[in-house]
């Protein structure tokens, strides 16, 4: 049985090694060394958000992309962005609340911030809901004028990678008025209008209904396995 044991346990390793999410672009705080088991930390897991000495990277008001990796077979994300120095509060939606199924990279290339924010820095913050609860990372940017066309490959989607537009009471209490630091703010959340954005998603939100998901399956079989092997 030494064989299916030590193959169990590098399927545990991976699976353990390869869950949560990674925010691929905006490049997050902590880049490549992201900690994941800080990720569980409200607002940018175990990034430090600071104005002062974070490092920014550009980020175009009327569309720039968003992308993340996702360990798990499904999750929903919230994309955010707020001014504040240290990320504390007055969260901006910047686009509709997206359901990920399949593992891998998922990126919006479109995704545009409120057009006054263009010459100020602030943070973008990504927001996971998956099967370990609420998960949290964030990139320090500029905000500028115009369209980032530049991403290229750096922003794709993987392989079997569907998304469609849910309600997430968990994410949606995390922006606009239910946000507990939202009081002050005089304007409405700037998302873009779902109706622009749905009929992209709507056929593959369709597809997703049509079978069992591949990735679950071949998550319930190494687990069978593990079990198997650990009797
Ligand atoms: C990835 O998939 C989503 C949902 O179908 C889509 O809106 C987005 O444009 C895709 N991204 C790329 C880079 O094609
Ligand atoms: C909102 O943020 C301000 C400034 O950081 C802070 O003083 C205030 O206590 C916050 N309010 C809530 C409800 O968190
Ligand atoms: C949120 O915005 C309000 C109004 O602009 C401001 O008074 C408050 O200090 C801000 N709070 C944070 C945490 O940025
Ligand atoms: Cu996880």
């Amino acid at each position: 049985m030494a064989p299916l044991r030590s193959l169990a346990a590098a399927a545990l390793l991976f699976l353990a090694t390869h869950a949560h999410f990674i925010l691929n672009l905006p490049p997050s705080l902590e880049g490549g060394n992201m900690q994941e088991s800080l990720e569980p930390n409200a607002p940018c897991g175990g990034g430090a958000p600071d104005l002062a000495s974070n490092t920014a990277t550009d980020f175009h008001v009327d569309g720039d992309a968003i992308s993340v990796q996702l360990g798990h077979p499904q999750a929903n994300f919230l994309f955010r962005a707020t001014l504040d120095s240290h990320a504390a509060g007055n969260w901006t939606q910047l686009f509709p609340i997206v359901q990920q199924t399949t593992r891998g990279n998922f990126c919006e290339p479109v995704v545009t911030a409120p057009k006054d924010w263009a010459g100020k820095k602030g943070f973008i913050g990504v927001v996971c809901d998956g099967p370990d609860g609420l998960l949290f990372q964030c990139a320090a940017v500029n905000f500028v004028t115009g369209t980032n066309t530049a991403a290229g490959s750096a922003c794709t989607n993987g392989t079997g990678v569907t998304a469609a537009f849910v309600a997430d009471k968990s994410l949606s209490g995390l922006v606009g008025a239910g946000a507990s630091n939202s009081s002050g703010s005089t304007s409405s959340p700037t998302s873009p209008s779902p109706a622009a954005t749905s009929s992209s998603l709507a056929a593959p939100s369709l597809l997703r209904g049509s079978g069992l998901p591949v990735a679950s399956v071949a998550v319930t079989a190494v687990m069978f396995l593990v079990g198997v092997a650990l009797l």
